[in-house]
């Protein structure tokens, strides 16, 4: 029987990219996102680019009602999930603290906190009658290190962080394993959903430097989830290489 693997916010970035990564080694996939077009498209390319069975859910992380509904309505088979990647986040703005605005607060603690603990509280339990499974959750170098303007997306990483800690703990005696992969900067849609579809301001950030490519996170989740039984990678920090930490950036001219 072939592996199964959840991945949250497949629809973009480094979800969309961790599919494919799953997908060419052999997996069958469970995605998950709010835009269903877009979990349709993925689907039939990952069937046929791989012939890897696909079960999309669409739902809002934020909302647990939906996200109850969509888990435990998940068929017998697609139940026996072997690895979730908690990988659905977001940053909404830029500024110092006294400047916040409330709804970009509630959309970044209600999906990057909330949103991971609700998809965590369905599928933790399935693993554990399992006795088989492995959470993957993505943090961030902005929950390693606060940075100027970063305040409140900072704290959900910072959240996770010690999320993966306690989740590590609470697995332990059910034979789970609990990873952070934690990136620095990379290009997705991340900035452009961070600065509310500015492009220009979303490209502004790479600027001068070669940023991380979904793909190179993807072959890190793929690589912490193959290792052998006995392994537990407790938590990875990738940065470009022009990243030393998340103030200390080399940009050429
Ligand atoms: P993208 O914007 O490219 O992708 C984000 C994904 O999350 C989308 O598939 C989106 O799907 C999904 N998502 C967002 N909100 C919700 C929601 N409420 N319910 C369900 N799905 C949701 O960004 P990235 O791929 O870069 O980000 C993925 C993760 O990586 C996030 O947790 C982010 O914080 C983290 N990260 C990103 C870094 C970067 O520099 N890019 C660095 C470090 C960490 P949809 O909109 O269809 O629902
Ligand atoms: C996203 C990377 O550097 O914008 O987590 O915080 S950064």
């Amino acid at each position: 029987m072939k592996k199964i693997v959840m991945i949250t916010g497949a629809t973009a970035g480094f979800g969309e990219a961790t599919a494919h990564e799953f997908a060419k080694n052999g997996y069958d996939l469970i995605i998950t996102g709010r835009r269903v077009d877009r979990l349709n498209a993925l689907s039939e390319t990952l069937a046929r680019s791989y012939g890897a069975e696909v079960f999309i859910l669409n739902f809002d992380v934020r909302n647990n009602t939906q996200t109850q509904k969509s888990i435990y309505n998940l068929p017998a088979k697609w139940q026996n999930i072997d690895v979730l990647v908690n990988n659905a986040g977001l940053a909404s703005g830029f500024g110092p603290v006294q400047d916040g605005n409330i709804e970009d607060w509630d959309k970044m603690i209600d999906t990057n906190v909330k949103g991971l603990l609700y998809v965590t509280r369905c599928v933790a339990p399935m693993m554990i009658k399992n006795k088989k499974g492995h959470i993957i959750n993505i943090g961030s170098t902005a929950g390693k290190e606060a940075y100027l303007n970063g305040n409140v997306y900072c704290a959900t990483k910072f959240a996770v962080d010690a999320l993966t800690k306690s989740m590590r703990i609470d697995m332990l005696p059910h034979g789970i394993r609990v990873t952070s992969v934690c990136p620095g900067m990379a290009e997705t849609e991340f900035s452009l959903v961070r600065f509310h579809g500015d492009s220009d301001k979303a490209k502004n950030v790479y600027k001068g430097l070669e940023p991380l490519s979904a793909k190179d996170i993807a072959d890190v989740i793929y690589f912490v989830a193959s290792r052998p039984a006995n392994v537990n990678i407790a938590d990875i920090v990738v940065t470009p290489l022009a990243q030393a930490n998340t103030s200390n950036i080399l940009r050429k001219e």
